[in-house]
């Protein structure tokens, strides 16, 4: 295969990483366990890191050691290859076991490891997609399963392929509820060809964990939620080999009982090591016992190459073939044009998924389904297992994922959000329903912090579009942007003010209405631009000329749009948005034109919790329609004529 690093490294004193206590093989029927001479490599090198979360790291040395040199099939020297059976360490604390199988595998060099969390050293804290083995960012506990749905979705259902899926999650983990969001989803749409291992040790971080050592309870939840589960002693190389051998035809659990700390007499199975390394002395006598139980028979072991099933897919260059097809005076809402957009993107890429939890025919992702059922995801109402399994079927560029919902709904899983972008995930997300506009449902309905959230992650991208032309060319634009997308649409139905033809970019904003005589610069997307054109028409029969600004993205902004044309009013500007002050377009604005003098932002937003009523009673009580904003302008300017 590949040079193997020649020279091992001693054990050093401080780090005690992680006790791969052997590498073993089941090669006879009857399961024959070789522990082999290179194990004691492996425990050599992974000793020498050590610093963090030794414990987490010993429980799960077997378990790790039979999925990478036993169970799994995959290609050690390209770990993102297509075809390869996908690993993920949910409880990504537990990275340097991780590592120092890669190492053992030859991927990693072993001197590498040293370098543990060093600033200059690929291998972070937790397990990051800098590293080529690792696909999704973990360490938030209890998003690594709803990733791992997503991989073994897209390797059933749209990839057709025989690679599986496998998941590590520690026992702590097992209280998030996104984790039985994904058990669910497993077992409702038959991945059996995905395996969790669950790390049952007992402990957590500052208590045990509330199921101690009960692994039939385990067990009866995971068969409650539609799993075949098997309780296997962890530390046994044999049983691990058996039950991962067994054929399957549900998700399969692995519930291992294993010992936190497993290896080091001192710490094993004890509250107050978690995360701790281990003092120089015990750490030494941990490795030499270690290194005695090694039985040197000169054997190494390579995993099996997994079978060549999983076609190629080129994600570049996913277009639209042909311009929107709205005609001046059409009316539609923008999230109906964002189902419309995404059911015609699919049309001629077939790659395109798209997932809803329980909205479709609200969101609009409706019409997608009903074009293309066979690439459509229903996630029912649980949006972070949503979120996970769209940063899952995205990995490895296997598809366009676009997931919707409710914008508001999206800040249930926030973090799974922030955890997309450590992940370096291209996923798009549609949040319809956005603002007071959508009238009688209420608050807890309205969107209204989503700006502030999306802004707020530093890979993303986000639309608010107006029109249908611009919502179609949103959802173009989403499907070719990396990092994350989120496209922000609305309820009301409104006017189409763009050309067909329009070209958009990301990042490029558009002036919708413009004189050679104009006072102030009003800002608006979505309902709050259609109630700024208004307004405009309004002042006109005052002799009041404005400038109205449709910013397209609200990150990235288009400062220059903005400020060369706030300077030709002055430095006057007004911004309109349906959402709450902090974090939205005002803010915004306010940072794109900090450094020019003579500006002066006037900002209409939501300032407190609304209620129910109709949209335009909610534009008017909350101060973001056409006679707010007329009254806005007139502010500014009789203001900015009495500072003369
Ligand atoms: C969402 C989240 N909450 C809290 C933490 C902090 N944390 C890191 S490890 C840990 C304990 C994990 O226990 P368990 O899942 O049993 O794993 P073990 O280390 O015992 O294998 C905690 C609370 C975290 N990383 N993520
Ligand atoms: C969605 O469909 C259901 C079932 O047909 C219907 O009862 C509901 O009113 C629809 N919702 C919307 C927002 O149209
Ligand atoms: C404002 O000026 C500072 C200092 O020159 C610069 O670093 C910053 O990028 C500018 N900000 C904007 C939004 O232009």
């Amino acid at each position: 295969m590949y040079e193997r690093e020649k020279e091992r490294h001693p054990p050093n004193a401080f780090t005690l990483l992680c006790v791969c206590v052997c590498v073993c093989v089941c090669e006879t029927e009857r399961h024959t366990v070789y522990v082999l001479t290179d194990c004691l490599t492996l425990i050599k090198s992974a000793c020498l890191l050590s610093v963090f979360h030794p414990t987490s790291c010993c429980s799960v040395a077997e378990v790790m050691s039979v999925l990478f040199f036993h169970t799994m099939k995959y290609r050690p020297e390209d770990p993102r290859n297509p075809n390869n059976d996908r690993f993920i360490l949910s409880k990504g604390h537990a990275a340097p076991v991780l590592y120092a199988v890669w190492a053992e595998t030859g991927y990693l060099k072993e001197n590498e490891l040293l370098n543990l969390r060093k600033v200059d050293s690929i291998l972070e804290g937790h397990p990051v997609p800098k590293q080529q083995f690792v696909d999704v960012a973990t360490g938030s506990l209890g998003q690594g399963l709803g990733a791992a749905c997503g991989m073994a979705y897209t390797g059933k259902y749209f990839d057709k392929a025989s690679y599986r899926v496998f998941c590590l999650l520690g026992d702590g983990e097992l209280s998030e509820g996104s984790v039985w969001e994904a058990m669910a989803f497993a077992s409702y749409y038959q991945l059996d060809n995905l395996v969790a291992i669950l790390d049952i040790n007992r402990l957590g971080q500052s208590d045990p964990a509330p199921l101690q050592h009960h692994v039939e309870k385990y067990q009866r939840r995971c068969e409650a939620f539609g799993w075949h589960a098997i309780i296997v002693d962890g530390h046994s190389v044999e049983e691990l080999c058996k039950v991962l051998s067994q054929p399957r035809h549900q998700p399969l659990a692995i519930i291992a009982k294993t010992i936190k700390g497993k290896g080091i007499p001192a710490a094993e199975d004890k509250m107050g090591w978690h995360g701790k390394p281990l003092p120089k002395d015990m750490a030494d006598s941990v490795i030499k016992e270690l290194q005695g139980r090694i039985i040197s028979c000169n054997k190494r072991l390579y995993p099996a190459p997994p079978n060549e099933d999983a076609s190629p897919v080129s994600l570049r260059n996913i277009r639209m073939p042909s311009a929107p097809s709205y005609k001046s005076g059409d009316k539609i809402a923008t999230r109906k044009a964002y189902g419309m957009a995404l059911a015609k993107l699919g049309r001629y890429n077939d790659h395109v998924v798209a997932l809803d939890g329980d909205t479709k025919n609200s969101t609009f992702s409706e019409l997608f389904k009903n074009e293309h059922p066979n690439r459509y995801v229903e996630c029912y109402i649980a949006e972070q297992n949503m979120v996970s399994v769209a940063i899952g079927c995205a990995v490895r560029d296997r598809n366009v994922v676009f997931a919707s919902t409710f914008a508001t709904f999206f800040s249930r899983a926030y973090d799974q959000l922030r955890m997309a972008a450590i992940s370096e995930s291209n996923i798009n997300l549609c949040g319809s329903h956005c603002g007071v506009s959508i009238g009688e449902d209420g608050p807890s309905q309205m969107g209204l912090e989503d700006l502030a959230m999306f802004r707020a992650i530093p890979t993303a991208t986000v639309f608010y579009p107006s029109d249908g032309v611009s919502t179609e060319k949103a959802v173009e634009l989403s499907a070719n942007t990396k990092g994350l997308c989120f496209i922000r649409t609305s309820r009301p139905e409104n006017n189409i003010i763009y050309n067909c033809n329009e070209d958009f970019h990301v990042g490029q904003a558009k002036v919708v209405y413009k004189t050679n005589d104009d006072h102030v610069t009003v800002i608006g997307a979505g309902v709050t631009l259609h109630e700024a054109l208004a307004a405009a028409e309004q002042l006109k029969k005052e002799r009041i000329n404005i400038r109205v600004i449709d910013p397209f993205t609200i990150k990235p902004l288009d400062s220059k749009t903005i400020i060369d044309n706030a300077r030709a009013t002055r430095g006057r500007i007004i911004t309109v948005e349906d959402h709450y002050y902090e974090g939205g377009l005002g803010e915004a604005v306010c940072s794109a034109v900090v450094n020019e003098t003579g500006f002066n932002v006037h900002r209409l937003a939501v300032s407190q919790v609304p209620r129910s009523g109709k949209p335009h009673e909610l534009l008017r009580i909350f101060g973001i329609d056409r006679d707010a904003i007329t009254q806005a302008v007139r502010k500014v300017l009789s203001s900015s004529a009495n500072a003369k």
